[in-house]
């Protein structure tokens, strides 16, 4: 009878240990999996085998993937409802990764712009796993068979890929993947940089970019000095007015209101007024996170049972489709 049952829709999504998290990770990405908690299965990933695409210095890869997880609760993902883990624990994902890889056409992973903005950023490492790097992450979606993916703007490009590969895989040997949708947000799918608006607020760019773990003084010093254009009209305009168009949206997003709410409340006001009050908006919106993140660090044992447990619950889902997939493949049976 399980067949007639209906499956919880599932979702699986991740985050690179390979920096600080972000306010664009926060309004992009990890707000949507809070949300997304109750009515869906979900799988929280800290994807430590896509951070080391680049390098990394080992000791802070280790202190950063649990403090992620620690993260990842202060923002109100729960234990008892997720499944959350550490990718290298479920070597489930490397092995599916090179099996996807066999049909994944070179051209494809030519194509994807995040290949071609990182191997310009490290010119110097241009590695294979860097190249790649979406085959891993449409191996970690397709493994768990989840439905839907909640990411930022920036991933709509690997989830469409992770989607062929899929695809293509049920044509050749029957049906074998649900095919996953990418869900982004309305608001804050992709927040700007502080420092240049037209490029995308990213950890590698510590001056335009704030961390969900900065200090409010750190906070208010990098929004008053947030790059703007010389009007002083607190209007929405993405084409003409980048820079207030994300403070904007950075404000909306922080405090629920509306753009309109929010241009009418600040007009008639300069930009003196607006950027600290953005500001203002968004160390409310992080001080219980980092107040319960400081907290959860301090007990390293509950963290721990908590990616060891998700791991477990991990591990045995993924096997399923690992060992469906060996077998259409014509690999024999361990
Ligand atoms: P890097 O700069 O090293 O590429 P990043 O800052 O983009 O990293 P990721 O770890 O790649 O951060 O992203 C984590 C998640 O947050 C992804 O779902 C991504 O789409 C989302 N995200 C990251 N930055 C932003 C942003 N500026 N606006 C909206 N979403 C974002
Ligand atoms: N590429 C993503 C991180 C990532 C991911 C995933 C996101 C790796 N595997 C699976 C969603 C689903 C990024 O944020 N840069």
């Amino acid at each position: 009878m399980e067949q007639t049952q209906e499956r919880k829709k599932r979702i699986f999504s991740g985050i690179q240990p390979s920096g600080e998290l972000t306010l664009g990770s926060y309004l992009g990405a990890i707000r949507n999996w809070v949300l997304l908690q109750d009515t869906y299965e979900c799988l929280y990933c800290i994807v430590d085998m896509h951070a080391i695409t680049v390098r990394q210095d080992p000791a802070l890869l280790r202190r950063r993937s649990v403090a992620q997880l620690a993260q990842y609760v202060a923002c109100g993902l729960d234990p008892q409802k997720n499944i959350m883990f550490i990718q290298s624990h479920v070597p489930q994902h490397a092995e599916l990764s090179w099996i996807l890889g066999c049909y994944t056409q070179f051209g494809e992973l030519s194509r994807m712009t995040q290949f071609k903005a990182k191997s310009q950023q490290h010119a110097d490492n241009i590695t294979a796993g860097l190249f790649t790097y979406p085959v891993l992450m449409a191996a970690d979606i397709l493994l768990y068979q989840a439905d839907l993916v909640p990411v930022g703007e920036d991933q709509r490009q690997h989830v469409e890929l992770c989607r062929d590969i899929g695809q293509r895989f049920n044509s050749v040997y029957s049906d074998t993947f649900v095919l996953p949708e990418a869900f982004i947000p309305k608001m804050g799918a992709r927040v700007m940089s502080l420092g240049d608006p037209t490029s995308k607020m990213s950890k590698s760019d510590p001056d335009g970019c704030v961390f969900l773990m900065d200090k409010p003084e750190d906070i208010m010093r990098k929004f008053k000095r947030a790059v703007t254009d010389c009007e002083a009209a607190v209007k929405f305009d993405r084409e003409n007015k980048p820079g207030i168009s994300n403070l904007l949206t950075i404000y909306c997003a922080a405090t629920g209101k509306t753009v309109e709410e929010a241009q009418t409340a600040f007009e008639g006001q300069g930009y003196g007024i607006f950027k600290p009050a953005v500001g203002e908006a968004v160390v409310e919106l992080l001080r219980p996170i980092q107040e319960e993140a400081n907290h959860l660090m301090s007990d390293k044992a509950y963290l721990e049972g908590i990616y060891k447990e998700g791991a477990e619950r991990a591990r045995y889902m993924a096997n399923k489709t690992l060992t469906k997939v060996q077998r259409k493949i014509g690999f024999v049976a361990r």
